[in-house]
């Protein structure tokens, strides 16, 4: 049986990377537009709240300074609130509830396609002078940090966050 030289296993790969690149990035382009999901309902940072269910309205307001305001929020463990966020700035901006991780990962994707739409349960992306809503509960206590994902935005400091406080047990 014949072998392979070097030379020709090499010609053979660099063949075969040749040919697969184009679909491989043929599939990357389409997935660039693609609205970007992720688990809505992750347990770490709570859930989608149902509107009637929210007892306190929270205002939030994000400006072209690149910061919410306020940009620390206290509730209580298991309460619903429903954010009423205003763009008071030009650019768009949003506010986007997750764990720390969930963040950066999901700033690097906007990083790398400007253009990706995304929209979920957990966010609120808003053109200047919008103003829009988000309704979320928050079951465990601890920290919920949130942040604007638009690039540039989040390492200029566009974030915060909210406290929840342990329930108390009877
Ligand atoms: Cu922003």
């Amino acid at each position: 049986m014949k072998r392979l030289t070097p030379t020709t296993r090499l010609l053979a790969a660099t063949l075969l990377a040749t040919a697969t690149l184009p679909s491989l990035a043929a599939g990357m382009q389409g997935m660039e537009h693609a609205p970007h999901r992720h688990e809505a309902g992750d347990a770490a940072i709570g859930r989608p709240g149902k509107p009637g269910a929210a007892a306190r309205t929270v205002k939030v307001d994000m400006t072209d300074g690149m910061r919410f305001s306020p940009a620390s929020v206290q509730v209580k463990q298991g309460e619903t609130i429903r954010f009423v966020v205003t763009n008071s700035g030009k650019l768009r901006h949003e506010l986007v509830l997750g764990s720390a991780d969930d963040l950066k990962a999901h700033y690097a994707a906007m990083l790398k396609n400007p253009d990706m739409e995304h929209a979920d349960a957990n966010q609120v992306t808003l053109d200047g002078g919008q103003r829009g809503e988000l309704v979320w509960q928050f079951d465990r206590a601890g920290a919920v940090p949130f942040g604007c994902l638009q690039p540039g935005h989040y390492d200029a400091g566009m974030k915060g966050s909210v406290t929840v406080a342990a329930a108390r047990q009877h």
